[in-house]
C-alpha cells in the first residue's frame, strides 16, 4: 500500500485558540476568510469553527479553529504548555479504520481503539505525535452527508 491508497489530501490544519470569537474575528476581518461551519464537540472538549473561502474545490484544505470548553480539554492543556498556535495537521482518508490498521502495522500508534466523531459527523482518529516526527496527525473520514 502506498500513500495514495492511504490519504486523499490535507483536510485541515488545526489551530489552538483561547477564545473562538476573537479568533474568528481575526481570521475573517483581518485575514479575509469566511466561517464555513461551527460546532461544539463535548467529547473532544472543544468549540470549533472551520474557516475557508467557501468557493474552493472540495480538496482544498481548511483552517480549524479550536477553543477549549473547559480546563480538562486537550486544547486547554496545549494552550497552557505551548500558547496559541498550530496544534494538529489532518489528513483526509477514505477509510479511517483501514488507515489506522496500516499505520499501526508500520509502528505508528493511534490514540483510539475505534474512531470517534469529529467535525460534521466525520469519523476521526489521531496518530501519536511521538510516532510522527512531533506532529499530532489526525485521520479524517468525512461523513457521507456532512452535518451542518
Ligand atoms: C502533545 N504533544 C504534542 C501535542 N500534544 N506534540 C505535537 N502536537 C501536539 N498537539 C507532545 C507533548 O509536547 C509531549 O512531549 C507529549 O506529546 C505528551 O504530551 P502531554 O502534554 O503530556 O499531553 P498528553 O499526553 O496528555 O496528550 C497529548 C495527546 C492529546 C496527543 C495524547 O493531545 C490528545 O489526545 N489529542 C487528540 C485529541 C485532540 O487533540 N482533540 C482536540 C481536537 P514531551 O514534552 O514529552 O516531549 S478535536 C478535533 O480535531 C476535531 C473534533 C476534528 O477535527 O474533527
Amino acid at each position: 500500500m502506498d500513500n495514495t491508497d492511504l490519504f486523499i489530501c490535507i483536510d485541515h490544519v488545526g489551530l489552538a485558540v483561547p477564545d473562538l470569537d476573537d479568533a474568528i474575528k481575526f481570521h475573517t476581518e483581518v485575514m479575509g476568510w469566511r466561517v464555513l461551519h461551527r460546532e461544539r464537540n463535548d467529547e473532544q472538549g472543544v468549540e470549533e469553527a472551520m474557516i475557508g473561502t467557501g468557493t474552493q474545490g472540495a480538496e482544498n484544505a481548511q483552517i480549524q479553529l479550536l477553543a477549549p470548553l473547559n480546563e480538562n480539554s486537550t486544547i486547554a492543556k496545549f494552550l497552557v504548555k505551548n500558547g496559541p498556535g498550530m496544534q494538529q495537521l489532518a489528513y483526509r482518508v477514505h477509510d479511517v479504520e483501514k488507515v489506522a490498521e496500516a499505520l499501526n502495522a508500520r509502528g505508528v500508534r493511534t490514540l483510539y481503539p475505534a474512531p470517534k466523531i469529529g467535525t460534521g459527523g466525520s469519523r476521526i482518529n489521531f496518530c501519536h505525535p511521538k510516532d510522527t516526527g512531533g506532529v499530532l496527525l489526525e485521520l479524517v473520514e468525512p461523513a457521507a452527508h456532512p452535518a451542518h
